[in-house]
């Protein structure tokens, strides 16, 4: 009968702490449209927009236009500075619905590849921070870290989020639980 007590005082603690990991990792997680309500055009300055924000892993930007008449590029520095997208381009995004996970913490580069639009100042370049779950600057390889950049929901973002801190605190807990008895 005593026993049981530390499993079932285990399994609410458990689940209340996985509730908040996920609205605290879940609050972290922005979603930005770039050029806010103007969008991404021509008519933007985007050195502007870009410094209005702090970007972090986990975070979305979104890119709004007419499909055909603008996309999206992410790019080297290099062909940023340049415009010249024969060489290092990164990604294409062309849907005119563009969402951008921003899945590592280093300097993003984005241009429009439509003739005239890069050096008529459709494009930006923004520094992405690490999250606190992901701030160690050298991140283990894991398996899987190869897969392609995924469009994600931000409940995706939480549960990754989700994981590191709890398995450290789940840990501490259940050490605790356990040696109480
Ligand atoms: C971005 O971060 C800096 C330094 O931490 C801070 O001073 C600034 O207010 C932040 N800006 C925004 C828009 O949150
Ligand atoms: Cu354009």
């Amino acid at each position: 009968m005593e026993d049981s007590k530390p499993c079932r005082y285990f399994s609410s603690v458990c689940t209340i702490l996985a509730v908040l990991g996920l609205l605290v990792s879940g609050a972290a997680s922005e979603v930005y449209t770039v050029g806010d309500s103007d969008g991404w055009n021509s008519a933007v300055d985007y050195g502007v927009w870009s410094q209005k924000y702090n970007f972090s892993v986990g975070d979305v930007l979104v890119f709004k236009y007419v499909k055909g008449q603008h996309d999206v590029y992410e790019v080297t520095e290099s062909t940023f500075r340049s415009c010249d997208t024969s060489t290092g381009v990164l990604a294409k995004h062309t849907s005119g619905n563009d969402q951008v996970t921003l899945t590592e913490a280093k300097k993003y580069w984005f241009v429009c590849n439509v003739a005239g639009h890069c050096l008529g100042g459709m494009r930006f370049g923004i520094v992405v921070k690490g999250s606190i779950t992901a701030e160690s600057p050298a991140p283990a390889p894991q398996s899987g870290a190869l897969a392609p950049p995924q469009i994600n929901k931000n409940g995706d973002q939480a549960l990754r989020g989700l994981s590191l801190w709890d398995y450290l605190i789940l840990l501490g807990v259940s050490i605790q639980l356990c040696s109480v008895q």
